[in-house]
């Protein structure tokens, strides 16, 4: 933890030190069974992260006791992703203890540093949408929100990405190794999770009839739960895991009659729910197993919140009063049907008013607009794994479809619009036109993404139920992202903005006027150039790479996907590097190129993509006559860890999704609040970057998304826009020729010939936009007055990214619970 700055590290009391440094012996000893000679970083970081939890454990039982008392409304996050990343940091710095640990273990010769890095990277997600969730978990602590994270305990999370020879290998990822501190083991908080069987009707009376369901096979969620803490350790909520155990985990009658595997495998099956982060959903048969998880945690997880709410409060109508539900994104949709299947299978609430509830219950957030990743499922699928909810979405479907009707009738285009049944090949199940139907509010992510949402996927429901559409930009959490990872600018903010600043981002508009100050300008560049330093030793020690922490570090770190045009990235890079061959005399603004990213395991466009970067990069940087002037490097295994690492060392973010295209992106926030000038195009929160930090501060170039629509809409080809541009074509011709690739020349003939065809993602199109944006860039870079002015603006103008702001509008606006502000 070398987190130096004054306020965030007070000088320890002694006695805390003391009393801290005991605790650790203590575990040591006693919970580890470790000698202090014999203990390794590992193992002094468990105890240290026990004696940490030992300070939380306290507030956490009296607080969650006191929100039952008070009875105040909780809201539950349900995420089949949580991005966590390490925690040790986060929680000695939010319950202010980072100078008691350093005091603590100092005299016992371990250094902090090391001990932070022992922790695995907890990548319980994929990316932004996994991240948003783990920072929205501190804020809603930070703002004293009583609220559980529901998700799933994988036993394995985002693989581990190696390189090798340019191409992406996954290697399972294994966080559970050495154990999570952090967590505690519930056994006895376990729900049974049904699949499968039939469902019977029983007649009740003369008019009524009772449908229950009989599952085929069961399996037992078991919680874990790990203590989130809000700054200050204002408060504590709850992140509760699930892990999949099997009912009946040894058939003994076929172990005993020799069959020893046959006997394990209902174990094995059970257990495989809660395995891997989204296997892959490509064979049938990982298909269902994703659907399995969905179901398995979204069933956990309201069995456990009903449960809850009728022992502190008996009386389940009151559920909307007390309870708010937000579905990230469709993966917990079957929710609306699993709660009416509780109301009225298992309390016996009529319809009505069990659809009145669960709708004032839940809401909806979307996280993205592209076709491949709206959830639905195929009706067969449904039938037999969940037979309860298939009816019941088609009730759900029956009364919905009638309401319309009702107001429109005779329109079967809006029908079969809005109907949560897609008819056509295979009639599948909508999961997200389910938790539309289901839900009081439904949220995008940004305004342009928002507006997207009602003008495109959900402009029908848009039109029936006005207002239940609405927007929350995205935040993320400035804690981890500022103040933690970037101890250095947070140093230099207190001294300009107060100590105010850990607590109220307006603060760093204190800073506006500072932007022009020459002392301050350099001051804050220094900040940037150690960090620019530490990011360099880290590339030099584990890559065997040198770059030069003065250049500018020019970064795209996020998944790797076409949308995101990583491509369009690395064909100026080509561009580049044959203008700085052609006119080697000229001012060049050196500049090293980033990337890091992980691909999909099957997208295997997204695969050659890395490898281009790395051809390209072996190629430049061996190439004499760039004389440093450009390098591009590729960094393996991206996460929430190495993200903390560079996003402090950005000197430029490169956002340049194809418009319409990125529902907000957060690696853009974290970046300018940093101090990174971004270059990018008009889509998801750049629009509103753009007007927070002004538009002489940012490089906003390329298509806008009714211009993206347009061109797709007339069938514009890519070859268009090459022949316009010398660069574009010369670069492109090198690719396709196999200069890059000459141990296989033919490797990117297609990957070209997309660019020159339809070029979905406008890569072409956008390319000399980008490229002019490039330069100047450049040219800000050379007016270093110019350059840090712009950069102090981003960080003095982000402060209303703060993911506390973001919560704080969920609460007012779709919970109805307050904040303590
Ligand atoms: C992602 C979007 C990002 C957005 C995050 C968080 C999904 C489905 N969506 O643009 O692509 O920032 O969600 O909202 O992962």
């Amino acid at each position: 933890m070398d987190t130096p700055t004054t306020a965030t590290a007070p000088a320890a009391k002694l006695d805390d030190a003391a009393a801290l440094r005991e605790t650790i012996l203590h575990k040591l000893t006693y919970d580890l069974g470790k000698s202090r000679l014999g203990a390794r970083d590992r193992d002094w970081f468990i105890a240290t992260s026990l004696a940490v939890r030992d300070r939380i454990v306290d507030r956490w039982i009296d607080l969650t006791r006191a929100t039952y008392q008070s009875g105040a409304k909780q809201v539950y996050y349900l995420s089949l992703e949580f991005l966590i990343g390490r925690l040790l940091r986060d929680n000695v710095s939010n319950l202010g203890l980072i100078g008691a640990i350093r005091d603590a273990l100092e005299p016992l010769g371990v250094d902090p540093e090391k001990l932070r890095i022992a922790e695995p990277d907890a990548a319980l997600g994929n990316g932004g949408l996994g991240r948003l969730a783990a920072c929205f978990m501190e804020s809603m602590a930070s703002l004293a929100i009583p609220a559980f994270g529901y998700g799933i305990r994988y036993d394995h999370g985002l693989f581990r990405q190696i390189i090798r020879d340019g191409w992406q290998h996954e290697f399972p990822e294994d966080w559970l190794n050495f154990g999570n501190p952090w967590e505690f083991a519930r056994p006895e908080i376990s729900h049974t999770i049904g699949f499968g069987g039939m469902v019977e009707a029983v007649n009740v009376s003369e008019a009524s009839v009772k449908h229950v369901w009989k599952p085929g096979e069961t399996v037992q969620a078991v919680a874990y739960d790990m203590p989130i803490v809000g700054w200050r350790g204002a408060h504590v909520n709850t992140l509760r895991l699930w892990s999949a155990r099997a009912t009946d985990a040894l058939k003994l009658e076929a172990f005993n009659s020799g069959d020893h595997i046959g006997a394990l495998s209902e174990k094995v099956k059970a257990e495989s729910i809660s395995k891997l982060l989204y296997p892959s959903d490509e064979s049938p048969a990982g298909q269902e197993l994703r659907l399995r998880q969905e179901y398995f945690f979204s069933s956990a997880a309201l069995q456990d919140l009903v449960r809850r709410h009728m022992r502190v409060y008996g009386d389940i109508r009151s559920l909307p009063d007390r309870v708010a539900i937000q579905l990230n994104d469709t993966h917990p949709a079957i929710v609306v049907a699993e709660l009416l299947r509780i109301l009225v299978d298992l309390h016996d609430i009529a319809w009505d008013e069990a659809w009145d509830i669960t709708r004032r219950t839940i809401s909806y957030t979307n996280h993205t607009l592209l076709p491949e990743a709206l959830e639905s499922w195929p009706v067969p699928l449904m039938e037999r794994l969940l037979p309860r909810h298939m009816q019941l979405i088609y009730l759900i479907n029956a009364f919905h479809l009638d309401e319309v009707r009702g107001k429109n009738p005779e329109d079967g285009r809006l029908l079969s619009s809005v109907s949560l049944i897609e008819e056509g090949h295979g009639r599948r199940v909508r999961m997200g036109h389910l938790a539309v139907v289901g839900s009081h509010k439904v949220n995008g992510v940004s305004a342009l993404h928002s507006d997207l949402l009602k003008q495109t996927i959900f402009a029908d429901f848009h039109h029936l139920f006005p207002g239940r559409l609405t927007n929350k930009t995205n935040g993320i959490t400035f804690r981890r992202w500022l103040q933690q990872c970037n101890p250095g600018l947070t140093g230099l903010l207190m001294e300009a903005c107060g100590a105010e600043v850990l607590d109220n981002p307006r603060a760093l508009e204190k800073l506006r006027p500072l932007a022009t100050d020459a002392a301050f300008q350099q001051k804050f560049a220094a900040a940037k150039r150690a960090n620019k330093q530490a990011l360099a030793n880290l590339v030099r020690d584990q890559y065997q790479l040198k770059i030069d922490p003065d250049a500018l570090f020019d970064v795209q770190i996020k998944r790797i996907h076409e949308y995101k045009r990583q491509l369009l990235n690395v064909v100026e890079a080509v561009a580049l590097y044959d203008e700085i061959r052609s006119q080697p005399t000229k001012s060049w603004t050196p500049r090293v190129k980033i990337f890091a990213g992980k691909a999909a395991s099957s997208y295997h466009r997204a695969k050659l993509i890395i490898k281009l970067a790395h051809d390209v990069a072996r190629v430049v940087n061996s190439d004499p006559t760039v004389r440093n002037l450009l390098k591009v490097v590729f960094l393996p295994n991206y996460n929430v860890s190495l993200a903390e690492m560079i996003v402090p060392a950005a000197d430029l973010s490169e956002q340049i999704s194809t418009a319409g295209m990125e529902a907000s992106g957060t690696g853009n926030m974290k970046l300018a609040l940093n101090g990174a000038l971004t270059i990018g195009t008009l889509d998801g929160a750049n629009v509103e970057i753009k007007e927070h930090v002004g538009d002489d501060n940012i490089f906003i170039f390329g298509l806008t998304t009714e211009e993206v629509a347009k061109h797709r809409a007339e069938g514009i080809q890519g070859a268009a826009a090459i022949a316009r541009s010398r660069r574009l074509k010369e670069a492109l011709e090198q690719i396709e020729a196999g200069v890059f690739s000459p141990d296989d020349p033919t490797r990117y003939r297609d990957l070209v010939a997309s660019l020159r065809g339809s070029d979905y993602f406008l890569v072409s199109a956008d390319f000399d936009s980008y490229y002019d944006a490039q330069r100047k860039v450049d040219e800000r870079w050379r007016d270093p007055k110019a350059w840090w002015k712009s950069a102090v603006l981003n960080t003095a103008n982000m402060a209303w990214f703060s993911s506390d702001r973001t919560i704080a509008e969920y609460a007012d606006e779709i919970w109805n619970v307050p904040v303590k502000r």
